[in-house]
């Protein structure tokens, strides 16, 4: 799908949310429910993302949407899921009606609280996607720290001090815990990157069973930079290496971008407010280490994606 076609498909979720200005989520969850064509129905966990967009009396929800508990995004869908496929088996839905079934969860109901119910939906082979808008803590509780966050970002309950310079643990890596599941599809994309986002969404929606979407979404309010920054920043991300854009087909790795000049890590640190302190002289093999980590990790993808 190019720019033109992706804008002009019909809009599944309706402007007039009370998300921040600025948020990355709305284009993502626009961008991927325009990927397909069929019926399609959501489960959301708690979050930004549903609380946002769900305050009764009003929705801006244009497809059926099930609003499961923080921990469950998956399971809940899992059992839609199931029933659609009971009703077809009964007759009561015509066998050539395709349905196709998202559940959208944030990293703190994904990487940590919701972990179980999406390994125990991924296993089972549930026909259906998920997608993980990655903000890199629990934002819609006040910026706490979830295995999401990255090393050295400051969160309320890993606040840079005296003592701690903010995370002290590095990020969870989701989407290889997806693909140790030996699912079809599992692949990491960029909120400012919609063209890429939209067609890793129509793989993941043609896949038969489980597909696995983690997209990156940086937050103007927990990442402390001006909202008009959102998509700069997130294309700092994937250009300096952070965020490497990859699919994991049937476990074949492929790399989907290759940054053309060595953008060092620094310049995407460098306009968040999170990590001002790694700006101090003595934090500064903080930065180090993060800048070596991130090349040591792209290697290892880069090896993968050549096998
Ligand atoms: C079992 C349980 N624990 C805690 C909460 C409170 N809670 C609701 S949303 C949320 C944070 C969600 O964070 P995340 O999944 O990262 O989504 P975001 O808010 O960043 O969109 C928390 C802690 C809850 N609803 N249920």
């Amino acid at each position: 799908m190019n720019y033109k076609q992706l804008v002009n498909k019909p809009q599944k979720l309706a402007p007039g949310h009370r998300s921040c200005a600025g948020c990355g989520f709305p284009p993502i969850v626009r961008t991927v429910l325009a990927s397909t064509d069929s019926p399609i129905v959501a489960s959301c966990a708690t979050g930004c993302l549903e609380v946002t967009t769900t305050i009764y009396p009003f929705t801006s929800w244009k497809i059926p949407f099930i609003h499961s508990a923080f921990e469950n995004s998956a399971a809940t869908i899992s059992g839609v899921e199931a029933a659609y496929k009971a009703l077809k088996r009964s007759g009561k839905i015509p066998k050539d009606k395709e349905i196709k079934f998202v559940a959208f969860g944030g990293d703190g109901g994904t990487f940590d609280i919701g972990l179980q119910s999406l390994s125990g939906a991924l296993e089972r082979g549930h026909d259906f996607v998920y997608v993980l808008y990655d903000n890199e803590a629990y934002m819609n509780t006040g910026i706490q720290r979830s295995s999401g966050t990255p090393m050295g970002a400051s969160t309320t309950t890993a606040p840079a001090g005296k003592v701690h310079q903010g995370k002290e643990e590095w990020k969870k890596d989701m989407a290889k815990i997806a693909v140790a599941h030996n699912i079809p599809y599992v692949a990491q994309a960029s909120v400012h990157n919609p063209i890429d986002l939209s067609m890793k969404a129509e793989k993941a929606f043609s896949t038969k069973g489980p597909a696995f979407l983690i997209v990156f979404q940086p937050c103007q309010t927990g990442w402390k930079y001006p909202m008009e920054k959102t998509m700069e920043i997130a294309k700092l991300a994937v250009e300096s290496k952070f965020w490497p854009l990859y699919e994991v087909e049937n476990g074949k790795y492929k790399l989907n971008y290759k940054p053309s000049k060595n953008v060092p890590i620094e310049e995407y640190l460098k306009p968040q407010g999170r990590y001002k302190h790694l700006f101090r002289p003595d934090n500064k093999q903080i930065i180090e280490k993060i800048q070596q980590h991130v090349n040591e990790e792209w290697e290892k993808l880069v090896n993968l994606c050549r096998d």
